[in-house]
């Protein structure tokens, strides 16, 4: 892999041939219309040079049929160009298939913290079975970072202050370039790493084999537990506070009126930011004090991993 430059990167995701598919199409018009263009002006120049002094050629004044074909044939493959990168980029970026395994990213100055659900961990190295749906829910501590797999095709800001999602189903195995792709300072061009795509049943094995801690779920419930939120989230309902049990992915009133989906960046600004939105039948201001800059991005995560199994507990009795 190593070898001098590759033309092209590897492709190893189900997206991968379907953005290659995309981009040789645009190299090929480009390069269709650049040969028309470049021929055409050798081929006029030639035909059409001035032979003497004295010849003058005929004025032509416009022509109808010529304009609606140069207006009509560049916007039908602009309208191909944007209708096919479109489907591509909702495939890519919000068709999540329900049953993707979550892995969570961190991104700080200058490195991806990455940890599984069961609670290994790793830096610069992402370790995924091959032929299942991986969902990231990715956050940065910091500035501005974007994850990069090239042999993924697969590309996606991080920016603070709020979660990107992103999916892919690798192909085959094998160890892959990981970059961040957007300069977030000093130390941007060492935040790269590696994604190792396993078979199942080694990516099993990896899996189990490193794990010092505890699960993401675990150990949100013990941060919620140290940070004092089971005081007035109570799972029965009698706290100060509504019981967060099955609250995660369903729809909350809100004393505003409004309803919202209880997702990943809800309960994220509920702990930083409780009174943006405020559930309905609680009093304004609410009585939930904010936790920035108490709890990292990690924390966070961590929190939301214990909720979502609360409300899997709930779904499955
Ligand atoms: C002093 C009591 C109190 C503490 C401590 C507290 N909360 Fe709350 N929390 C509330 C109240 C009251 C509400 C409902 C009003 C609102 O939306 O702010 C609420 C709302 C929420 C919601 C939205 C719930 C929904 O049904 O939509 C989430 C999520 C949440 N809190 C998480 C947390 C987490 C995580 C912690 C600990 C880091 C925490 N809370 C600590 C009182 C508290
Ligand atoms: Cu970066």
């Amino acid at each position: 892999m190593d070898q001098g430059i590759p033309l092209f990167p590897e492709a190893a995701s189900t997206m991968a041939g379907k953005v290659d598919a995309l981009y040789f199409f645009l190299v090929a018009v480009a390069v269709f219309f650049a040969a028309l263009i470049f021929i055409s002006l050798t081929v006029f120049a030639l035909k059409y040079r001035r032979r003497s002094e004295t010849e003058v050629p005929p004025s032509i004044h416009g022509s109808t049929p010529l304009e609606i074909a140069w207006s009509v044939i560049p916007l039908g493959l602009v309208m191909i160009m944007f209708a096919w990168g479109a489907k591509l980029y909702f495939d890519a970026y919000n068709e999540v298939p329900p049953d993707a395994e979550e892995v969570y990213v961190v991104g700080k100055q200058w490195m991806w913290h990455i940890q599984h659900a069961n609670g290994r961990r790793e830096i610069n190295e992402l370790h995924v079975p091959v032929g299942r749906p991986i969902k990231l829910i990715m956050a940065s501590e910091d500035v501005i970072h974007s994850f990069y797999i090239p042999a993924f095709r697969l590309k996606k800001d991080v920016v603070p202050g709020r979660y990107a999602t992103i999916w892919f189903q690798a192909t085959k195995p094998g160890r892959y370039h990981l970059f961040c792709a957007e300069y977030c300072g000093t130390g941007h061009s060492k935040m790269k790493g590696w994604v190792t795509v396993m078979e199942p049943a080694e990516y099993q094995a990896w899996l189990s084999g490193g794990v010092v801690g505890e699960s993401m779920e675990a150990a949100g419930e013990r941060l919620f537990n140290q940070l004092g939120c089971n005081t007035c989230h109570r799972a029965d309902g009698t706290g100060r506070g509504p019981s967060l049990v099955g609250v995660f992915g369903k729809p909350v009133r809100l004393l505003s009126g409004e309803t919202v989906i209880a997702d990943e960046a809800y309960i994220r600004e509920s702990i930083l930011n409780p009174n943006a939105k405020i559930v309905a039948g609680y009093p304004s201001p609410t009585i939930m004090s904010t936790y920035q800059g108490q709890i990292s991005e990690r924390g966070i995560l961590q929190i939301i991993a214990y909720l979502k199994s609360l409300s899997k507990e709930e779904r499955s009795q």
